[in-house]
């Protein structure tokens, strides 16, 4: 086994077994590789999580339980980031600055009834890492479609009859147009796609100022497939450039990981039931749309991002 593969077997986990996820949850393996990630890229700090509304408040426990091997604060569903952004300056206040404060907010709080705040915390350029947690709809509350939603999925509130219409809202170039130190796409679908997810926790875990982390978070009772797809449907999507892994560092683009060999999105998308209603003309769009995204990153790779000041980033 590779000398960093052990590295990660052998680590203490701060996500405990016991936990209240669903069987099969994507989400889970992400956590836990975002916090032992910045654990071990500072094991001198501490980490506070901040938990807004979502399955992860549930996953979490209540009080006196704690699912996690760290500190959690829950919040309202739409404040996750300014709440943070107190803890995060009460820290320093006592002395306890090199405390790494993590949001680690689902889809609909982060690119929805939450936006405003993720994007004023990023504009002051709070010192925090925010991940969002992606399982593409609002999941806790029984599947209803998000700004993160994919075209043409089935959710609760957009039947097979009226699926999703529209694009999945395209966050991080969002987040990266307010000129933050650092973003990042992860999904960890196989061995050199989690290669690829540690150094970004670890790179995150080395700038200071808003680092936002987009992971994707595959959901076998929200996108139907069964629960041990759930690693074989992330590498699906990473190669066939649903989710292409790319990160803004310092405002310059990058693709990080070069699918071979690209799969047809036709193979990702019958690997779910949320997709199964689709038309043969329906798949067919939704890979030329694959396609042109694709076209967009390549053409940024290299280009810098609209700060106009670069932040600053130090090394620890
Ligand atoms: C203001 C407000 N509206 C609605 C809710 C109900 N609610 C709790 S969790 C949740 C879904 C959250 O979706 P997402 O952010 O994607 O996280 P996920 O559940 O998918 O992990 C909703 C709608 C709430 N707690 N507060
Ligand atoms: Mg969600």
């Amino acid at each position: 086994m590779a000398e960093w593969l052990e590295e990660i077997v052998a680590e203490e986990k701060l996500l405990h077994p016991g936990h209240a996820a669903c069987a099969g949850c994507g989400p889970a393996i992400n956590v836990r590789h975002v916090l032992d990630g910045l654990a071990a890229a500072r094991p001198e700090s501490r980490i506070v999580l901040v938990v807004p509304a979502s399955c992860w408040t549930i996953i979490a426990g209540i009080w006196p339980v704690n699912a996690f091997g760290v500190s959690v604060h829950l919040t309202p569903f739409a404040s996750a980031a300014a709440e943070a952004s107190g803890i995060k300056s009460a820290l320093r206040l006592r002395g306890q600055g090199d405390t790494q404060v993590v949001v680690w907010a689902g889809d609909g709080s982060t690119c929805d009834i939450g936006l405003s705040g993720v994007s004023a915390a990023a504009e002051r350029d709070e010192d925090l890492v925010y991940v969002l947690n992606d399982n593409e709809a609002y999941m806790n509350t029984g599947v209803q479609k998000s700004g993160a939603t994919p075209e043409g999925a089935w959710t609760t509130t957009t039947p097979a009859t009226a699926p999703r219409a529209g694009q999945k809202k395209d966050i991080a170039r969002i987040m990266a147009a307010h000129g933050i130190p650092y973003v990042a796409t992860l999904a960890p679908g196989s061995v050199p796609m989690l290669r690829d997810f540690r150094a970004k926790v670890a790179r995150a875990a080395e700038v200071r100022g808003f680092r936002f982390l987009h992971v994707l978070g595959a959901c076998p009772p929200g996108w139907r497939y069964p629960t041990d797809q759930t690693v074989e449907v992330t590498r699906l999507a990473v190669e066939s450039r649903a989710f292409p892994l790319v990160a803004c560092d310092d405002g310059a683009w990058r693709i990080t990981y070069r699918p071979k060999r690209p799969v047809p999105v036709r193979e990702y998308l019958e690997a779910q039931g949320r997709f199964g209603h689709l038309s043969p003309d329906d798949v067919e769009a939704f890979q030329s749309h694959v396609d042109e995204r694709w076209r967009q990153l390549v053409a940024l790779e290299g280009q810098t991002s609209c700060s106009e000041t670069p932040p600053s980033t130090i090394s620890v």
